[in-house]
């Protein structure tokens, strides 16, 4: 009986220590996949206007796993980007670690992510898509050099107002879960940027 207890509590340590951080956080997003665009991609990924990128894996330049999302771009005037993950998306198999719907967001107050920065003064805007289909921004610049945890906290997130899809509730509200994340380098700037390890903070 000792024995089954003993095991029991094993296999509960092993799954906790699998999806939850040591220090609480969790890992919503590792980018351990075989990137791929398309209708059939791991990540929903465009651009128009003019704009151009390409998505891949980096398994040089990472900052946790075996691999980190390497993007090279171009955003000129008018043009747009986006480089997105998670669910309902219009690629199939771009899911998250976990699914939005068993995470507890009342105990996280922000979502981070690692960004290696190149100093090229890229503004970058990193998006969510709320429960209700509205999408809010959180704005950074590339003004260092190598890996740097961006911490985005829920309640410093703006309302985009320049656009909104058509079914989005746009009641003001950050409505949870979340369900999407986008990565959209703007318009100025061109280069190769690294996205790795998007996770939620612990309050
Ligand atoms: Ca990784
Ligand atoms: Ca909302």
């Amino acid at each position: 009986m000792k024995k089954l207890w003993f095991l029991a509590a094993a296999v509960v340590l092993l799954m906790s220590n699998g999806c939850t951080a040591a220090d609480g956080d969790l890992m919503l997003d590792d980018f351990e996949i075989a990137v791929a665009g398309g209708p059939e991609g791991t990540v929903d990924f465009g651009a128009g206007n003019g704009s151009a990128v390409q998505v891949s894996g980096s398994s040089d330049i990472k900052n946790s796993g075996n691999q980190a999302l390497k993007v090279d771009y171009e955003a000129i005037d008018g043009g747009y980007i986006y480089i997105a993950r998670g669910f309902g998306l219009d690629a199939k198999n771009t899911n998250w670690d976990i699914k939005p719907s068993d995470i507890k967001w009342e105990e996280y107050s922000a979502i981070s992510f690692y960004l290696y920065g190149t100093d090229s003064k890229a503004n970058i805007a990193f998006d969510v898509k709320d429960a209700g289909g509205e999408i809010w921004r959180f704005a950074i610049v590339d003004d260092f050099v190598g890996w740097k945890k961006v911490v985005c906290a829920f309640d410093q997130f703006i309302v985009r107002d320049d656009w909104q899809p058509q079914d989005a509730d746009q009641n003001g509200m950050l409505d949870y879960p979340i369900k999407i994340f986008q990565f959209e380098p703007l318009p100025g700037t061109k280069g190769t940027l690294y996205f790795d390890t998007v996770e939620l903070i612990k309050k």
